[in-house]
């Protein structure tokens, strides 16, 4: 039997780790939606239970072996059509309120809310800090609201994390907003919820939930790495945080863009037929204008970094792109 089985697994109540069907309850949004949609399935539970068992108690007391001749319909019961249009009016108003107050909240962050931009783009997600800091994983506070700004450099995106059970799709061309307060340490997925092309289905990254000492730490840490690391150590950071791996292999594998180690000082046939010295300007100019020159073999598919990297980043990217053989 299907149901004594499942049974267990849906009425489990779900504490911080998440149940069967649920990923882990992590925010402020996650307590309150949960609640909410169990107390709606239990509610359809009920109401299930009685309808269909007083159904089977009709079928049976009013078997046509019992009363074999038709009966004249009796008098309305006042009473009980009262109570059953009463009773579930109440309920169902009450799910729209507690549901509408919910969306309500959903999008009102609070004004001191700690901001993180989210830029999608295919196929990754960059985050960036209030003090300028970058990111390709989402590092959040404990216990502090915090609101996310996003936006999309190229296609829809819909930036998902289950357990924050918050889900917001990002539009080209305009911004967008979610917000909610993480409730528990550790880690979570998180996931690009609107199909973006090829590689969509690895446009995944994790929330690091850290205490408010350890996210301080790791925030001065990742904001002075320019200055702290080797230009080529840099530089391997911001290949990383700006998802260049999505699309180029630093092991010699062409995959949607060609594979940038061994490279540099080589000579690189064009679309057109001409050729260039792959070299620091040619670096520049596919991350600035990258249609000006198409890489022999591959589709004109490079999304332009203008504006979201300045000359100190180009420079460690060269560095580091020199680097690999
Ligand atoms: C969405 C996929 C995608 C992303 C993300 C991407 N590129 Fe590219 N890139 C391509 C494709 C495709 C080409 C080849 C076509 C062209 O030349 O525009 C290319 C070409 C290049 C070239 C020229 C390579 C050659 O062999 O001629 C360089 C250099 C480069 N990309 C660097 C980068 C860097 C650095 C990043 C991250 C900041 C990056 N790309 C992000 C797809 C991507
Ligand atoms: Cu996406």
């Amino acid at each position: 039997m299907i149901l004594p089985t499942l049974l267990p697994l849906i009425l489990q109540q779900q504490d911080g780790e998440g149940g069967f069907f649920f990923p882990p309850v992590a925010s402020d949004l996650a307590i309150a939606s949960d609640s909410l949609f169990f107390t709606i399935l239990y509610l359809s539970g009920l109401f299930f239970a009685i309808i269909v068992f007083t159904t089977l108690y009709f079928v049976w007391k009013y078997h046509h072996t019992k009363c074999p001749e038709p009966q004249p319909s009796p008098v309305h019961n006042n009473t009980i059509e009262i109570i059953w249009t009463v009773v579930p009016t109440i309920l169902l108003a009450w799910i729209f309120m507690e549901g509408f107050e919910g969306c309500l909240a959903r999008k009102t962050p609070p004004p001191d809310a700690y901001e993180i931009h989210a830029q999608g783009r295919k196929w990754s997600w960059n985050f960036t800090y209030p003090d300028g800091t970058e990111s390709s994983v989402l590092h959040l506070p404990l216990g502090k609201a915090v609101r996310v700004n996003l936006a999309s450099s190229d296609v829809l995106h819909s930036l998902f994390v289950p357990a924050f059970r918050v889900k917001m799709d990002v539009v080209p061309g305009r911004y967008e907003q979610l917000w909610f307060t993480p409730t528990m340490l550790g880690e979570f997925d998180v996931y690009c919820a609107e199909y973006c092309g090829t590689n969509h289905s690895a446009m995944i990254t994790t929330a690091v939930v850290h205490s408010q000492e350890d996210f301080d730490a790791w925030l001065s840490e990742a904001g002075d790495f320019m200055t702290k690391l080797s230009p080529i150590e840099a530089g391997e950071r911001v290949f990383a945080s700006k998802g260049c791996a999505a699309c180029h292999s630093v092991a010699g594998v062409a995959g949607i863009g060609p594979a940038l180690n061994g490279r540099f000082g080589q000579e690189r046939k064009l679309s057109d037929g001409s050729s260039v010295t792959f070299d620091a300007n040619y670096v520049r100019e596919s991350l600035l204008d990258p249609t000006a020159k198409i890489a022999d073999g591959f589709q004109p598919i490079m999304p332009t970094f203008q504006g979201q990297l300045d000359d100190d980043k180009m420079r460690v990217l060269v560095e580091y792109l020199k680097s690999l053989q």
